[in-house]
């Protein structure tokens, strides 16, 4: 008799050859229209599923894992972030969770370097005017920004991502410094001629440009706070292509009107969709809606991560990508 087939429900769409390969391999409920799953909804899933493949829109906390049926064994998070997931409360429960590392490390340090060049390159002002055919000429002293190359940029977070960002900046001509829980390997930091800093008040007072490589836990939430936003040079500039929560939204929008921060180019939000609406007012600030890994390309291999970690689970292995709540 062939083995009873995974019941797997994936609670956004995907590229359609993901979904294809899902239908091949597993029992899957597939989400047709892509709207939001709303709780009551997600809970549902996590009832009649063996795994279940949500996304960083899929708040899972304590109360909706406790409803979870005997069946649910595995989140098969598509995404590297799984700071929407309570992991801790999953283990407990002997739900595994695991995530895709890796294959949106080289698109997500592209958007940084993307939201740099535009916040420090003032190239979203040059696009509104020639889009409003505002255009009357080239003039010396219009649309001036500043030089990228030898600016001083704090990583902070120096893990894959933050590797990537280096190794594209220094590129650029920056100098790189970091700020990491733990100091990367020698040889990393030689070959990216990266400082380490272990304050991070000290190396935040010092640089041009910080970028926000870390992912989102207790220890890193708000971890630019009102306190550490003011220590920041005036002309400074910060790039978010992690997670929102990492900053304190508000204390960042005032430092930004009052011209204590230079500039902004943020990928992430606090609230997610619900921005601080006075950032949207601010011309120094460039705002993208959460598409630092939206790519083809990273989204399909995305799924093949997912549809690894399902199949290998299914095998009676450990998924490879297999997130344990010590190493968040
Ligand atoms: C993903 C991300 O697109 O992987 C992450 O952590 O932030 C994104 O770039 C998203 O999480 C998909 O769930």
């Amino acid at each position: 008799m062939p083995a009873r087939r995974l019941s797997v429900v994936v609670t956004r769409r995907l590229p359609e050859v993901v979904e294809t390969r899902m239908k091949e391999l597993f029992d899957v409920d597939l989400r047709d229209p892509d709207d939001r799953m709303g709780r009551d909804d997600l809970v549902a899933a996590m009832q009649r599923a063996d795994v279940l493949v949500p996304c960083v829109t899929d708040m899972i906390d304590a109360g909706m894992l406790a409803q979870a049926g005997q069946r649910l064994k595995l989140i098969a998070n598509y995404g590297a972030g799984v700071d929407h997931i309570d992991v801790a409360s999953a283990r407990q429960r002997g739900i595994l969770v695991s995530n895709t590392p890796g294959v949106l490390t080289e698109d997500t340090a592209d958007m940084t370097m993307a939201l740099m060049l535009a916040v420090l390159r003032r190239i979203p002002e040059g696009l509104a005017e020639m889009q409003a055919g505002e255009w009357r000429g080239w003039s010396p002293m219009a649309h001036l920004g500043h030089r990228v190359g030898g600016r001083r940029l704090g990583i902070l977070g120096m893990g894959r991502i933050g590797q990537a960002v280096a190794r594209r900046a220094r590129a650029f001509g920056m100098q790189i410094h970091y700020h990491n829980r733990r100091r990367v390997h020698a040889a990393i930091e030689q070959e990216l001629e990266a400082t380490y800093w272990e304050s991070l008040d000290q190396m935040i007072a010092r640089m041009d440009v910080i970028s926000i490589n870390c992912p989102h836990t207790p220890s890193t939430f708000h971890l630019l706070n009102a306190r550490r936003l003011r220590l920041l040079k005036p002309t400074a500039v910060i790039v978010n292509t992690s997670r929102g929560e990492v900053i304190d939204e508000n204390a960042l929008t005032r430092g930004l009107r009052a011209a204590e921060i230079g500039g902004a180019g943020l990928d992430v939000f606090e609230h997610g969709a619900e921005i601080n609406p006075r950032l949207r007012e601010l011309p120094n600030v460039v705002l993208l809606p959460h598409m630092g890994s939206a790519t083809i390309e990273g989204r399909v291999e995305m799924g093949e991560k997912v549809i690894l970690n399902i199949k290998t689970f299914a095998d009676g292995h450990r998924p490879p990508d297999l997130v344990v709540p010590g190493m968040l």
